[in-house]
Parts: structure tokens; C-alpha cells; sequence
């Protein structure tokens, strides 16, 4: 059994920051369950685009709210506590924070850890969006 707690996890090199996110990476590959946890956070007035093109991932959203685009088919969706969305298909999304949103997430390979500096298949760019 593994127990973590956040602040075990908080200021080191699970804990990743860009320009408008933070992720805490919970679980990762190195722990050899199948699957990697975060907690994802992003600030109010941000958006994000990220093109997972190697893993599944599931995201529950825990605080905040704002809107999901699935960039290959240009449906959006409103997020809300308690939504949930999976990219079972390895869409391209845009997320905008219409408030700071603090989220779960799963991935499917679980991600190693390293992606952040070598973005291979994951493809993030950021605009913050004008109030
Ligand atoms: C919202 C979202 O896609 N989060 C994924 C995790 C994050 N990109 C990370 O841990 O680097």
C-alpha cells in the first residue's frame, strides 16, 4: 500500500507548474499500477489546449467552472463540480477557466513524469483569455 499526502507531494518534482496551471502528480508511472493521478489546477481567465495523443484520460472537476471544447468535431460543453469528461479518443480540447478549477485526473498509460519537459504527445499552448 502507498499513502501520500499532499503536502509530501507539494514542492517537488510531482509538483509541475506552467504559465496559468499546476498539476500534482499523485500517482505516476514509477509507482507500476497502470495509471498515473493529479490534481490539476487552473487559474480564473485562462484557456489551455492540450492533444493527449498517447494516453486515455479521465477528468472529474471539483471546484470551479468553465468550458470544454472538443477541437476535432467543435462541440463545447459547460463544466461545472461534479463534471466529468474522457478522452476516449484522443481528442484534441480546449479548456477555459471561466473561474479557477481545480481538477482529478487519470491517464491511461500512466505518464511518467517527464512529459512536461518533453512534451511527447501532449501538446499544450496557452492564451489567456481577455476579461
Ligand atoms: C487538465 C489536464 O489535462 N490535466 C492533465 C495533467 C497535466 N497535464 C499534468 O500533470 O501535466
Amino acid at each position: 500500500m502507498i499513502v501520500r499526502t499532499t503536502s509530501e507531494i507539494t514542492g517537488t518534482d510531482r509538483d509541475v507548474e506552467g504559465p496559468g496551471w499546476r498539476s500534482k502528480r499523485i500517482v505516476l508511472a514509477g509507482d507500476g499500477v497502470g495509471f498515473s493521478f493529479h490534481e490539476t489546477t487552473i487559474e480564473a481567465s485562462t484557456v489551455h489546449e492540450f492533444h493527449y495523443q498517447n494516453h486515455i484520460e479521465a477528468v472529474w472537476l471539483i471546484e470551479g467552472d468553465g468550458t470544454l471544447a472538443d477541437l476535432d468535431n467543435g462541440v463545447t460543453y459547460e463544466l461545472a463540480p461534479g463534471s466529468m469528461y474522457l478522452l476516449d479518443g484522443n481528442e484534441r480540447h480546449r479548456l477555459f477557466a471561466r473561474t479557477r478549477m481545480r481538477m482529478m485526473c487519470v491517464f491511461n498509460p500512466p505518464v511518467t513524469g517527464q512529459e512536461v519537459h518533453d512534451e511527447n504527445g501532449v501538446y499544450p499552448a496557452l492564451a489567456v483569455a481577455a476579461d
